[in-house]
């Protein structure tokens, strides 16, 4: 461990497409691979801070590489101290804004950061931001399921030991719907906490009727029933719905929690570190959370994520769906239907071999 802050030497991002163990269909299309730019920053003490983000397509890859490489060029010969790095960043793109594909580099950039500071300190970042690693009580994240097709992985999951499974609706009518939230919760049995995710795709009166119909088998939450940005639509949903709602993964930095929270728009709240701003980012919104008592799970990244979920007040779940296990050293491991944090860092390290079989140009 060392007195000193290390500071940045230099920034690399490389692109993959990672294989994923089940295809993510949803409301919008199918997810068959996982685009994502991995991130090494290098520092004058001989660590590197590791990260990676999700392009969502691959069209998205070469602008993020392009984008981190040159914000990283910025800051070489910088300490890693990220609440100044993060106020630094602030000032150059606040003319900008932070939505999109710089808001996305910023992040990954950012977790970056926080792992080289818990490798420098020899300690799990959880440990070093003051909390203490704890298994993290997961749900299995599945896309639209076909609930004959899929009933073998379901019952995979269970045997794991997840005591929650999440599925995704809206990619058919309300009819469809039922017949498979019926289905998976007729195989779960009644103990199983049953998430539907709707990723945006309905209208505030369609949603409402189809939670109305829904809300007979006993869903722990309809996730984002419309689109992210209409809070307003969020809370009127809300205000009738029998189930809670739960939204986040689309609400971008500490201030997009913040109106959304202003605005009555949700239940539960569930940040992504690639949009909320990072770990400085998600520590700001876990604040946020603890003090409008509204429980705080997480979206993708179960790796950071988990350790971000030790120091969270509000903790609620940590969504597992693994899209970064193909290039990892050593992938997340499922422990009875949890997860505990690990390594240094963010405990994050690259599968070489696999990196650049899957590697992009
Ligand atoms: C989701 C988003 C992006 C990729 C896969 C899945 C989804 C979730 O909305 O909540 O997991
Ligand atoms: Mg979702």
């Amino acid at each position: 461990m060392s007195a000193t802050t290390p500071a940045i030497r230099g920034v690399k991002a490389r692109a993959v497409v990672a294989p994923i163990s089940r295809p993510v269909k949803n409301a919008f299309g199918v997810i068959e691979a996982a685009p994502l730019v991995l991130i090494d920053v290098a520092t004058d003490q001989g660590i590197t801070g590791r990260a990676y983000i999700f392009a969502y397509a691959r069209l998205t890859l070469a602008p993020l590489v392009h984008l981190i490489e040159e914000i990283g060029r910025d800051l070489t010969g910088k300490p890693i101290a990220p609440f100044d790095l993060m106020a630094q960043m602030d000032a150059k793109f606040r003319l900008l804004g932070w939505q999109g594909l710089v808001g996305m580099a910023v992040s990954g950039l950012d977790m970056a950061f926080w792992d080289a500071l818990g490798q420098a300190a020899g300690q799990p970042l959880a440990r070093l931001l003051g909390g203490s690693p704890r298994p993290m009580r997961a749900y299995d994240s599945y896309g639209a399921v076909d609930p004959a097709a899929d009933a073998n992985d379901l019952r995979r999951s269970l045997e794991q030991g997840f005591r929650g499974i999440k599925i995704k609706g809206g990619d058919g009518d309300l009819d469809n719907d039922e017949r498979v939230v019926k289905a998976v919760r007729g195989l779960i049995g009644p103990d199983i906490a049953l998430m539907l995710d709707f990723n945006q795709s309905l209208d505030p009166s369609e949603a409402s009727r189809r939670i109305a119909r829904l809300a007979p088998y006993d869903l722990h939450w309809i996730e984002e029933p419309v689109a992210a940005e209409n809070l307003q639509g969020h809370a009127s949903v809300r205000e009738t719905s029998p189930v809670s709602i739960q939204s986040g993964e689309n609400w971008w930095f500490p201030r997009g929690f913040a109106e959304a929270i202003a605005s009555g728009a949700s239940d539960f709240i569930m940040p992504d570190l690639m949009k909320v701003g990072g770990v400085t980012g998600w520590l700001r919104v876990a604040g946020q959370a603890e003090a409008a008592s509204i429980p705080m799970s997480s979206h993708l990244f179960a790796e950071a994520s988990v350790h971000m979920l030790a120091v969270t007040p509000t903790a609620h779940w940590l969504e597992v769906l693994d899209l970064a296990r193909a290039i990892l050293a050593e992938p997340v491991e499922i422990v009875d239907g949890t997860i505990t944090a690990r390594g240094h860092g963010l405990g994050i390290s690259w599968n070489e071999a696999a990196v650049a079989k899957y590697g992009v140009a």
